[in-house]
């Protein structure tokens, strides 16, 4: 069977840029792109047949004058001729995957049609409207295997145990699943990295670090974040890869890659797993730049570890800061406390580890509110300093809570970029002081 896979491009939409000052945006982050890993571990599944990726994120947002992305995805269907066209979502980039698959049954009615990844989890019902035949939500490798070999079998892709089936304006359910995956354990299937070679060079940061590739150590997350995706993405679960299986990985990577991320939610939930996962790395002389997501309250609990971690070749970390107030901390049901944050700088800082700190702005700020944590980040400055929106992504706890209140549906500004609620001061002036906010970390580097 010939497969085109595509990562659709990034939503452009960004309302903190937009306002920002010419200084501001030299920070604000617009084209951080990196590789799909979900896309090659679908890529991973159905290596054997004919497989091609198409990431838009490389050939397309980082090229200004690359063809548009519905030229883009006819060129990439003549070549090609693809029987099944496979696209991943999240929130912010519905729309532009939606348009890909509305050019594939343009160009050709026939070709079968797959939605997956975050967004077809989250809101299945989305993908009513658009051009999508099979909707395949969660961790769906093994079930687009299936859905393969069912078309070139000849069989009828309806009968694939775990979709949902796309017609007459409404999702059918397939088969119930009489297995469940375990895509961290028995049924892990390693990333295809050899389909996106050719952008190697493209997954840099700001065009310094990397070439980067991602790596998952664990997927989903014991936390209860109101805001975040990723619980109800795996329904509160938290699996751990076993230790070998990521050694075996971080072993098999291309050496051009010399920045590994660990694509986790939180990559340090089990601190003993991490330290042995730590002394294979050193063992096996693993010389790799790492990057994690941690939380501030592990940090501070764990200063031994982030030392190790340090040895391995721990670089950057990404700490959702979010608020430095407590009662927004409990609103947001972060379960830790603002004085950690002061605390797990110190501990990183001493470990020469860069971080990346990411504050939340609620759409109820008010000047004051602005110039408090303008005072507080001032006196806390990290590296790298991220200041986003707080944003209802759709599926999650804290969509619920504010769904009433919503003034705009446009999911290309779910992206934490925009306010899509109501925001206290008029729109202009809460973008504007978002975006000054950003000028305030140390030195100009940016991530
Ligand atoms: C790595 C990562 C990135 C990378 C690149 C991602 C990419 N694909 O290009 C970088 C750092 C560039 C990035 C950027 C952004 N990201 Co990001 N990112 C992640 C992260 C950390 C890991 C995702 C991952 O690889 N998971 C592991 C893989 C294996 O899982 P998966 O993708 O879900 O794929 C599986 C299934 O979903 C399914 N599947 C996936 N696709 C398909 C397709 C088909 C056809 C089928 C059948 C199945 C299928 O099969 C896979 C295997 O089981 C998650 C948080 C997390 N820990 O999950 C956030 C996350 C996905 N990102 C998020 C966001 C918001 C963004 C940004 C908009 C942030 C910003 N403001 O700039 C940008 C936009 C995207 C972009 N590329 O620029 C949100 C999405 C929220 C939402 N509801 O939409 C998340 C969940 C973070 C969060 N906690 O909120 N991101």
């Amino acid at each position: 069977m010939k497969i085109l896979l595509i990562n659709p491009p990034r939503s452009n939409e960004n309302g903190i840029f937009h306002y920002a000052s010419a200084d501001a945006k030299k920070f604000i982050h617009q084209k951080l792109i990196g590789p799909p890993l979900g896309l090659l571990t679908v890529a991973g599944a159905v290596r054997d047949h004919d497989v091609t990726v198409l990431d838009m994120k490389a050939e397309y947002d980082l090229h200004p004058h690359a063809p548009p992305p519905g030229e883009l995805t006819r060129q990439y269907l003549e070549k090609i001729n693809p029987d099944l066209v496979g696209v991943t979502f999240i929130a912010s980039e519905f729309n532009g995957g939606a348009a890909i698959l509305k050019t594939v049954k343009t160009y050709n009615h026939n070709i079968l049609t797959i939605a997956g990844g975050l967004h077809a989890t989250l809101c299945p019902e989305d993908f009513i409207s658009t051009a999508a035949d099979i909707i395949c939500p969660g961790e769906s490798a093994k079930i687009f295997r299936e859905i393969v070999s069912a078309k070139q079998e000849n069989k009828d892709v309806e009968a694939v145990a775990g979709i949902l089936i796309n017609k007459h304006n409404q999702l059918v359910p397939g088969k119930p699943l009489t297995t469940r995956y375990y895509s961290a354990g028995q049924d892990f299937i390693v990333p295809d990295r050899s389909f996106i070679k050719k952008w190697i060079q493209a997954y840099k940061i700001r065009g310094k670090i990397g070439p980067i590739t991602y790596i998952f150590t664990s997927l989903g997350c014991p936390y209860n974040c109101s805001f975040c995706s990723i619980r109800p993405q795996y329904k509160g679960k938290f699996y751990q890869r076993e230790i070998k299986s990521i050694i075996d990985e971080m072993q098999s990577i291309d050496p051009e890659y010399n920045v590994i991320r660990f694509a986790d939610a939180n990559t340090v939930v089990n601190p003993g797993f991490i330290h042995q996962l730590c002394d294979r790395i050193l063992e096996e002389n693993i010389k790799k730049e790492l990057v994690i997501d941690i939380r501030v309250d592990t940090v501070a609990a764990h200063p031994d570890l982030i030392e190790k971690l340090a040895q391995c070749g721990l670089q950057v970390v990404i700490c959702g800061f979010e608020s430095y107030r407590y009662d927004e901390l409990k609103k947001y049901n972060k379960d830790t406390r603002p004085e950690l944050i002061e605390k797990a700088i110190n501990i990183l800082q001493a470990n020469g580890i860069k971080i990346r700190g990411n504050y939340v702005i609620p759409p109820y700020y008010k000047e004051d509110d602005f110039k408090a944590m303008a005072d507080y980040s001032n006196s806390h400055k990290v590296v790298y300093a991220g200041y986003t929106i707080l944003t209802p992504m759709p599926g999650t706890v804290y969509y619920n809570q504010v769904k009433e209140q919503i003034i705009d549906y446009d999911l290309n500004k779910y992206n934490f970029f925009n306010s899509v609620l109501k925001t206290t001061l008029p729109l202009e002036e809460f973008y504007k002081n978002v975006s000054d906010l950003w000028l305030i970390k140390e030195g100009t580097d940016t991530i």
